[in-house]
């Protein structure tokens, strides 16, 4: 059974898989202009924040256990919040600090004085450059731009490449990449050219289940090849971040759109099926009009993190251990409602099916079954009283090795 050949992760995926949480930033000319998708010809001296602090926006993050933060440096309409040498449709022709701020900047710095990991998303689909129509131009004009970004804030964690534009546009991938590569041999590189982490295919920030780590293992599970056959090439391990913003359907902010937040609920739900399916969840936040992310939000995103914490800091117990049976045994019997298990996913996604049993009045009762582990697999189970709580793995392509097995 051990020969079986397993995909692995780099050490890079691993760690990047370990943060679990993050979240992203859109900010932009957009906020101003109350658009989610601007056409390039809003003028640049609508970049005006009256009070902008990236320290707000990143100490949110970082408070709330948030371990990265990923900046939309530029989105579909084009303008940078960089003060670029490749246009001048950016921060640099805009009122905002006489022309001489630089949002990447700042936000790169506070994320590295709070000591959690910095990202940035860079439109390929740009509306406004006046070259976009000419390819070769462009992909010389987008590496540019992404050679300033890689090369002058420090260690990035993710490069996060969006798909949406025009059919058909042939961007230069493979030389998009080796900058990535060259630049930031350390960055994931999401989704496009030579992905090392995939999107999940839908932005509600939720996995189903199971989702497996590997392209081998997902194409089997799925009914047709769609979401992975578009992934131009990539290695066999390529784990999934689900996005989602706080605000149903608004990635910008809009004025009067509060009603949009979603509920506590609502996160809690899409925490259980992204990090409690494996993935990572980035969750999307976004500042306002003054440069600030808005009271209710903030508020709202405190909740959640505090409920993660609340929920998951403290397990009543918690094993590691290899082979097909783990057992935990208490002092006393304790209500248990949630067990978190993890595979050991440096030595491959090995279990493919699993139950979990509680002893109870003598009898061993199955509370909960699944069949992927890999990173993480959360248990909501119906609260129970018991003192004996154990792991089977009924199925696996090698030995398992269980990282964790907690009850809370
Ligand atoms: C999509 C974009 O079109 C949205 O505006 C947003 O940036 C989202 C994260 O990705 O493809």
């Amino acid at each position: 059974m051990d020969t079986y050949k397993l995909a692995k992760p780099t050490e890079a995926q691993f760690k990047w898989q370990d943060m679990e949480i993050g979240i992203f930033c859109h900010f932009g000319i957009n906020t101003f202009c109350d658009k989610e998708w601007g056409d390039g010809k809003d003028p640049p001296e609508k970049f005006n924040p009256s009070s902008l602090d990236t320290h707000q926006w990143v100490k949110l993050a970082k408070n709330g256990g948030f371990k990265y933060f990923i900046l939309t440096a530029k989105h579909h309409d084009g303008f940078c919040l960089w003060p670029t040498k490749t246009t001048d449709y950016s921060v640099a022709s805009s009122p905002w600090r006489g022309g001489k701020g630089d949002v990447v900047a700042e936000c790169a710095e506070h994320c590295r004085q709070e000591g959690i990991g910095f990202g940035i998303y860079l439109s390929p689909w740009d509306r406004h450059e006046p070259c976009y129509p000419d390819q070769h131009a462009y992909n010389d004009f987008y590496c540019r731009q992404l050679t300033e970004l890689l090369s002058s804030y420090g260690p990035l964690v993710e490069i996060w490449f969006d798909g949406a534009g025009p059919d058909n546009y042939e961007y230069d991938w493979p030389r998009i990449i080796d900058l990535v590569k060259g630049y930031q041999p350390e960055a994931m590189i999401f989704n496009m050219g030579a992905p090392t982490i995939r999107w999940v295919g839908n932005e509600d920030g939720v996995a189903p289940y199971p989702c497996w780590n590997t392209a081998t293992e997902a194409r089997k599970s799925m009914f047709t090849d769609d979401m992975l056959t578009w992934l131009p090439s990539t290695s066999d391990w390529v784990p999934v971040e689900c996005d989602v913003p706080i605000r149903r359907g608004r990635w910008f902010w809009h004025p009067n759109d509060e009603d949009r937040l979603l509920s506590l609920n609502e996160l809690k739900d899409i925490y259980y099926r992204s990090v409690g399916h494996g993935t990572n969840l980035l969750l999307n936040v976004a500042p306002d009009n003054r440069g600030l992310i808005p009271e209710p939000d903030a508020k709202r995103l405190e909740d959640f993190a505090n409920w993660i914490n609340s929920t998951f800091s403290n397990p009543i117990y918690q094993v590691s251990g290899q082979g097909t049976k783990l057992e935990i045994v208490l002092d006393n019997p304790k209500f248990i409602n949630h067990i978190v298990l993890a595979e050991d996913i440096n030595q491959g996604e090995r279990v493919r099916k699993y139950m979990i049993e509680a002893e109870h009045d003598g009898k061993w009762k199955e509370i909960a079954s699944g069949s992927a582990i890999g990173h993480k697999k959360i248990d909501k189970v119906s609260s129970i009283v018991t003192s004996k709580v154990r792991l089977v793995i009924l199925e696996a392509v090698a030995s398992p090795i269980i990282r964790n097995f907690a009850i809370y």
